[in-house]
């Protein structure tokens, strides 16, 4: 079987972006390929967190994985601070990568501008290189990702080349695999800006912790653009094309087939059919967590062998690396 690998943050709440971009994909990924899950903690310190919440969220996150439809028994789900092949590998690629490329990433440019460039963490800079790590340790085939991610995969597949020329074929080159709907759901607030854990307002994302309630009137609130028809055009509506592709991966409905049916029905009997799509659709894995929640020791024993399964693999490719690289005594 290919193996695919992601990671989530566990930088706040998981919100129907995450969702739709890459949670329902590793979902549906499972038939097809072996699937390694990781919760990455290691990323989301290279922002400021609160510890208590930090671990707090590090549980939401690994939950999550499984509420969405992860079965442990087919695919491995571990925190990456477990694994310390990680940030070893890291090290190694940071020696690899260049300050150039690191500069471009758009992630950074975007979390540097907001936080100014002197102040930001070292951390942060370095991001797609521990990212780089996460994916080449485990020699994944592909990374279901949302549109956000793809340049750090992209920045992935380099390394690994240039790594691969000078010292052999040490990595598999992973390729971006990216949904067709979904890939990048904006705020609800701005169309302009993608959905976000760590945004500032939480009008302008839908948390899975948010109540029935709170979602209807995040929806109602939500931006629209002038006129009243609805209709699927990114260019000229694009807060109705987004809540558009957001019913439609709830409902399951083509955008046409949506389109057709709300054209003419004005923007509030669309907003209060789409919130109740949305609601449906999220009711489900919301039980599934406080399910979760209720049994600690279930989540906590899932973590520990998919930790020990992650290792074993990450470990044997630090070892070969280490190896090629030349690091150490080698072993004789
Ligand atoms: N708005 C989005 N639309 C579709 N997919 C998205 N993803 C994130 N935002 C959207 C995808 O979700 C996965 C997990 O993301 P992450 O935790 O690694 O961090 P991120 O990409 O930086 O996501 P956030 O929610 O914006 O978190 P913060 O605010 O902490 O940076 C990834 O596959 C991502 O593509």
């Amino acid at each position: 079987m290919k193996r695919a690998f992601s990671g989530v943050q566990p930088s706040g709440n998981i919100h129907i972006g995450n969702y739709l971009g890459a949670f329902r994909q590793f979902v549906q990924l499972q038939d097809v390929y072996e699937g390694i899950y990781c919760v990455v903690d290691l990323h989301a310190i290279t922002v400021p967190q609160d510890p208590g919440e930090l671990r707090e969220q590090i549980r939401e996150v690994a939950a999550f994985y499984l509420a969405a439809g992860i079965d442990p028994s087919r695919s491995t789900v571990f925190v990456q601070s477990d694994v310390p092949a990680h940030t070893e590998l890291a090290w190694i690629l940071n020696c690899f990568a260049t300050f150039g490329e690191l500069s471009r990433m758009t992630q950074f440019k975007d979390k540097s501008r907001k936080g100014g460039q002197e102040s930001v963490s070292a951390g942060l800079f370095n991001y797609p290189v521990l990212m780089a790590a996460d994916i080449l340790l485990y020699q994944a085939d592909v990374v279901p990702v949302g549109e956000d991610q793809k340049q750090h995969v992209e920045l992935t597949r380099d390394l690994a080349e240039r790594i691969n020329r000078r010292f052999g074929p040490l990595f598999r080159l992973p390729e971006p695999l990216i949904p067709p709907l979904g890939a990048r759901i904006m705020a609800l607030d701005n169309p302009q800006a993608k959905m976000s854990k760590s945004a500032e307002s939480p009008s302008s994302y839908i948390s899975f912790t948010d109540s029935p309630d709170v979602i209807r009137r995040k929806i109602a609130r939500a931006v629209t653009d002038s006129g009243r028809e609805v209709i699927y055009d990114p260019e000229a509506k694009p807060a109705i094309a987004n809540l558009l592709t957001i019913f439609s991966g709830f409902s399951g409905r083509p955008v046409h087939e949506l389109e057709r049916e709300y054209r003419e029905t004005g923007y509030a009997r669309f907003k209060a059919d789409l919130a109740e799509a949305v609601i449906a659709g999220m009711e489900p894995i919301q039980r599934r967590l406080a399910e979760m929640e209720a049994e600690p020791g279930y989540l906590e024993q899932v973590l520990r062998q998919g930790a020990e399964r992650a290792a074993a693999i990450a470990e044997s490719t630090v070892r070969q690396v280490k190896e090629a690289v030349g690091l150490g005594l080698g072993r004789a």
